[in-house]
């Protein structure tokens, strides 16, 4: 078997009610109780986690907290402590790199690690998450659920079938039932509206989607149509990427009819400004410059910036900001078809873990027998 087409061993690691279970880390009184962590719910703030108790009442994150009052009167509200966060972020990550340089973190509390080739010259990837999930609890009294696959899709499903404190494997051979028997919305990348649509169409689970022919999925999805495809049936052949400085982060639509309804185009901006602010904040990034895209109906673009005096990731400014951009630049009286925000200038305090990768190759070939 050659380097490139050899079974990956993947495995994707994700810390559970993080933000919550550090709190009930530091602070015992918490412990068993349903804790939320995020904005208070007599302003207008949103959950940013709960703790499992929290959940059993139908607290989610980004929910409004004066929602999650309601729910849970007596829940406690706390604001979160990002500098602990990002402690145990860092021992975290610094567990990964004792086994490989292939990490992909994703957030603060999730990443995703290649140990095809590992540092330790283990063998077994599941034992390898199962002393990475030993580390991280040593070392930050945490625990983390971990999912082992040859992917990193199914890695990622993997990690969630078992939460909270779960270890999960999916083998070669078992990954075709998995993801037939797999709820459509529970496949990563398929975001609630794609999810109502696919349900619109008959798609409920993986066996559903799997039935779909490839011309459908493109007409249907666009390019996103072609991973689906994919994935449904096992390939998903992105690396683990060693996070090179990102660049930018954003958010774009295209409207199925042009629009002039300025009242629309703001609603947009502040659900993907909220979308934006989330992922920074999970990826502990923030950002300087705001551009705000627009392409009109006969697809000329038009993209202005601004650059701020600080580095922010608050979902409240992003949108104001490009409140301001849009008023400025749009034409009057003319339709558009694609609206985005994109953050650049972007700061991430994770650069300082990064380390340089030191690849080694060897050829080898392994039977999948051998290879969990
Ligand atoms: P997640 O891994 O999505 O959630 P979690 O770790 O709290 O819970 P789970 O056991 O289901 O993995 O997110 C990691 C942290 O990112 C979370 O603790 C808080 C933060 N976060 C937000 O601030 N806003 C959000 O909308 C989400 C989803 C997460
Ligand atoms: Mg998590």
């Amino acid at each position: 078997m050659t380097e490139k087409n050899k079974i990956k061993k993947i495995i994707h690691v994700d810390m559970d009610a993080f933000f919550a279970s550090v709190e009930m880390r530091d602070f015992p009184q918490y412990r068993g109780k349903p804790l939320i962590v995020g904005g208070s719910p007599d302003s207008r703030g949103v959950v940013s986690t709960c703790s499992y108790e929290a959940r059993k009442f139908g607290i989610h994150s980004a929910m409004p907290s004066a929602l999650a009052y309601k729910l849970c009167p007596s829940a406690i509200f706390v604001r979160g402590r990002f500098e602990a966060y990002r402690e145990a972020s860092k021992i975290m990550r610094e567990i990964f790199y004792e086994y490989s340089d292939l990490v992909e973190p994703c957030s603060l509390d999730e990443a995703y690690i290649d140990v095809t080739e590992n540092k330790k010259n283990i063998k077994s990837a599941t034992h390898i998450a199962i002393e990475i999930r030993e580390k991280i609890l040593e070392r930050t009294k945490l625990t983390a659920s971990a999912g082992v696959s040859y992917n990193k899709f199914l890695a990622k499903i993997a990690s969630d079938m078992n939460k909270p404190n779960g270890l999960t494997v999916i083998r070669p051979e078992e990954a075709l039932q998995v993801l037939e028997n797999l709820k459509i919305g529970k496949f990563h990348g398929i975001g609630k509206v794609t999810e109502k649509k696919m349900k619109s169409m008959g798609i409920f689970n993986g066996a559903d989607l799997k039935k779909v022919k490839l011309n459908d999925m493109l007409r249907n999805f666009g390019k996103a149509g072609y991973f689906f495809y994919n994935i449904v049936r096992g390939i998903d052949n992105r690396e683990v990427k060693i996070n090179g400085a990102r660049k930018s982060i954003g958010s774009e639509r295209t409207f199925s009819d042009d629009i002039d309804d300025i009242e629309l185009m703001l609603k947009c901006l502040k659900s993907d400004s909220e979308k934006i602010a989330t992922t920074m904040i999970k990826s502990n990034i923030s950002a300087k410059t705001i551009t705000v895209k627009i392409k009109y109906a006969n697809f000329e673009i038009a993209s202005r910036s601004k650059t701020l005096r600080s580095f922010v990731s608050d979902a409240q400014i992003i949108f104001q900001t490009a409140k301001n951009i849009l008023q400025i630049s749009l034409i009057k009286d003319r339709k558009i078809r694609l609206l985005g925000i994109s953050l650049s200038n972007l700061m991430n305090e994770n650069d300082s873990y990064m380390v340089q990768p030191v690849f080694k190759f060897y050829y080898e070939s392994r039977t999948t027998n051998e290879y969990f």
